[in-house]
């Protein structure tokens, strides 16, 4: 049985959750109390020194990391359909992956954490930054899904959970990007199981 140290209001840590009942996999839940700061507690840095969810546990197996420990899940499980094997489907996997922690989640964080969870405390400069790069990101993402029903082709795979869990905490802001290629692909991300079960309560 897997441990997951998870906030429901983290895409980082959901995507994982979605995974994990994708591929029908045991696991437990440590909730970490991240509005009370446990995530900066003693006990909780000497788990994980980044302060961030989620960390994944498995036996003595430690790793932080959420798009690591979608790969891991899949190399140890043999999870081909949501990891292809095929080199040029495999690297769009991984070139979404990376776009979505690296280009998608720094205009994420400024629009839902400034807009959302620090209300009237939120830094006003950073959501119009974020809502502006979002114009570019959405045009982006919208283009890549012409034509196609997921990121890496026909079938959903672990780049779609990432990118969807993103899309997800903008409709916490009101903020999921209205372009009809991602409303349709969205959809369809919705549609998946897995990712149902990683959603928190309405
Ligand atoms: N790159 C990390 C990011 C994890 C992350 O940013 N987690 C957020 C919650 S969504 C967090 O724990 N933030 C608290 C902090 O950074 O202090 C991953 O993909 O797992």
């Amino acid at each position: 049985m897997y441990t997951l140290y998870h906030s429901p209001y983290s895409q980082h840590a959901r995507r994982v959750v979605a995974l994990l009942e994708a591929a029908g996999l045991k696991y437990a839940l440590r909730h970490v109390a991240m509005e009370k700061g446990e995530h900066r507690s003693p006990e909780f840095l000497a788990i994980n020194p980044n302060h961030q969810v989620p960390v994944f546990i498995d036996g003595e197996m430690k790793m932080f990391e959420s798009n690591a420990i979608l790969r891991y899940l899949c190399a140890k499980h043999g999870l081909t359909d949501w990891y292809p094997q095929d080199l040029p489907t495999r690297a769009t996997v991984d070139q979404w992956l990376d776009w979505n922690q690296c280009r998608l989640f720094p205009s994420v964080r400024d629009i839902v954490l400034n807009k959302v969870f620090l209300g009237d405390a939120g830094d006003k400069a950073a959501i119009v930054r974020g809502e502006k790069n979002m114009m570019e990101l959405a045009a982006i993402l919208d283009a890549a899904l012409a034509g196609r029903d997921f990121l890496a082709g026909a079938q959903s795979t672990i780049a779609d959970l990432s990118v969807g869990s993103n899309i997800f905490q903008l409709g916490l802001a009101d903020a999921v990007p209205k372009e009809p290629n991602i409303h349709r692909w969205y959809q369809r991300v919705c549609g998946i199981e897995g990712f149902k079960k990683s959603l928190p309560p309405a």
